[in-house]
């Protein structure tokens, strides 16, 4: 079995990322006997990042927070997106097969659009990139968070449009891996959590930063000595995530019997974020002092990625008579 994802430097990595996607990552280390890929998006996050030196470092630093949060070279190839260039030339060979009606479909290029962003032609064809990074390593699963599903779903309708094409097998159909409690995990304003909604609890935030973000979560204004909803409720989600199942008895019980404010739980919602990801600070202080060591890591795994992804595109090269 090979597992492949990947995660955009746009910005610091929250918890949703964590929950929905990495820890996903580090638990697959365990299986045996499986190859797994991981790589940092840096050529997606071209699409809303536009300076060099910042992508440069925005990227350099999730592959730090990815060895920080548990990912191991020994047991992963890890890379940057850009030091495989067949990907983007996979990405045009690609596109060459892909409806416009299916990328028009795309809820997260309408969603980023409502929200403001600029309708530039990169966006737009995500899912045709995404669909090569996949593609490209010939992934079985690909763990995600639910936001990505229907990225996922256009993968295998561009993979099985491809092999159409140019023959069947040629390319594998990969299968997504959705968690259902952690598909989407809720920002401090209750929507999906983002790094561009500017709703996010970032894993490595000073602890002042993350204090401040954490009071910000909206909650109603149910009195103190009142028993506080948890339908709907973003802080009790949000406890309930990073608790285990045993606890939760207790955690729904801050919520109902009254006599303890917001201010309270979000002050042990506080300490359990830092202590969940206390080893994981700890150890991205050490990476930080050794920027050799990541891009060694960057560098050996861009190597591995190469050796998988240069046989296929051969394969693909031959089928469309773009090589011998
Ligand atoms: N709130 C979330 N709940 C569950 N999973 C999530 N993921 C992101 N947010 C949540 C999962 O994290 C992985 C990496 O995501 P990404 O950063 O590459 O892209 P994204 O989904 O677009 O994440 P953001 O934070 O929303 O980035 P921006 O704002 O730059 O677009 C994916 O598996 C994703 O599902």
């Amino acid at each position: 079995m090979r597992i492949l994802s990947g995660v955009q430097p746009s910005g610091a990595l929250h918890l949703g990322n964590y929950l929905g996607a990495i820890r996903q990552f580090v638990d697959a280390q365990k299986q045996a006997g499986d190859e797994r890929f991981f790589f940092v998006a840096d050529l997606h996050a071209l699409t809303t990042i536009h300076d060099g030196a910042r992508l440069r470092m925005l990227a350099r630093q999730v592959a730090t927070d990815y060895l920080a949060l548990g990912l191991d070279p020994e047991r992963s190839v890890i890379y940057r997106q850009s030091d495989l260039p067949a990907v983007a030339e996979l990405s045009w060979l690609l596109s060459t097969v892909t409806p416009m009606g299916l990328l028009q479909r795309g809820h997260s290029y309408k969603d980023k659009l409502a929200r403001g962003l600029a309708p530039i032609h990169g966006l737009f064809a995500y899912p045709v990139l995404m669909a090569a990074d996949i593609l490209i390593v010939r992934a079985d699963r690909v763990p995600v968070g639910r936001d990505q599903k229907q990225h996922l779903e256009m993968t295998r309708d561009i993979a099985q449009a491809f092999n159409a094409t140019y023959g069947a097998g040629l390319l594998r159909i990969p299968e997504p891996v959705i968690l259902a409690d952690t598909a989407v995990v809720p920002g401090t304003d209750g929507q999906k959590m983002s790094k561009s909604y500017g709703n996010t609890l970032d894993l490595f935030a000073p602890e002042r930063d993350l204090k401040r973000a954490v009071m910000g979560i909206v909650t109603d204004s149910t009195p103190v000595a009142e028993p506080k909803p948890t339908r709907g409720n973003t802080l009790y989600a949000l406890l309930r995530l990073l608790t285990a199942e045993s606890d939760w008895p207790a955690t729904r019980r801050l919520f109902t019997e009254g006599g303890h404010g917001y201010g309270e739980i979000k002050k042990h919602l506080l300490g359990l974020l830092l202590d969940t990801f206390r080893a994981a600070r700890e150890r991205r202080e050490e990476l930080q002092r050794d920027p050799g060591f990541v891009e060694g890591v960057l560098a050996r795994g861009a190597e591995r990625a190469h050796a998988v992804a240069d046989d296929l595109m051969r394969a693909c090269r031959r089928a469309c008579g773009t090589g011998d």
